[in-house]
């Protein structure tokens, strides 16, 4: 049987991962992330499909996409989750499962961060255990999949 497909989406400047500010995100590299992610998605029997963009109009593109193609969504929105209305669009128009997930914990950090549209669509929100929480929402995704089969 075809593995179900997990599109993994990163937003702005998380390709700079493990180049600056490690206090806050860490020494992992997105390569490292994207190589988490399919570690994980092996030993759970899903496919992962891992990318990354600065552009807000590119990752609307694939979160669209998604609709057609993928299971569920793992999305770190980066900085668009505390400012896009149109990546929520989006996301809401998928009815897909969606994981939010934020390296930093962004309660702990400044107010402007606090907020994020995209958890108005997410089914959960992972934030604060570092790259780890990718691996997390992946196991998560497996089982909202697996109950969605189930019924
Ligand atoms: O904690 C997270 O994962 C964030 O989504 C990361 C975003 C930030 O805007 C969110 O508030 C929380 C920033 C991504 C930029 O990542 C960098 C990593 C290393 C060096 C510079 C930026």
């Amino acid at each position: 049987m075809e593995r179900p497909l997990i599109a993994v989406l990163n937003g702005p400047n998380l390709n700079m991962l493990g180049q600056r500010e490690p206090e806050i995100y860490g020494r992992a590299t997105l390569d490292d992330v994207e190589q988490l992610c399919l570690r994980t998605a092996e030993k759970l029997g899903l496919a992962v499909d891992f990318r990354q963009t600065n552009i807000e109009g590119e990752l609307i593109s694939w979160v669209q996409e998604c609709r057609r193609r993928a299971r569920g969504i793992v999305i770190n929105p980066a900085g668009y989750s505390h400012t896009s209305i149109a990546l929520l669009d989006a996301l809401l128009a998928t009815d897909l499962p969606v994981i939010e997930v934020h390296i930093s914990n962004i309660h702990r950090r400044e107010q402007f961060r606090h907020h994020s549209y995209v958890s108005r669509a997410a089914t959960g929100v992972i934030c604060g255990l570092g790259v780890g929480g990718y691996s997390l929402a992946l196991q998560a995704m497996t089982d909202l999949i697996a109950n969605e089969d189930n019924r």
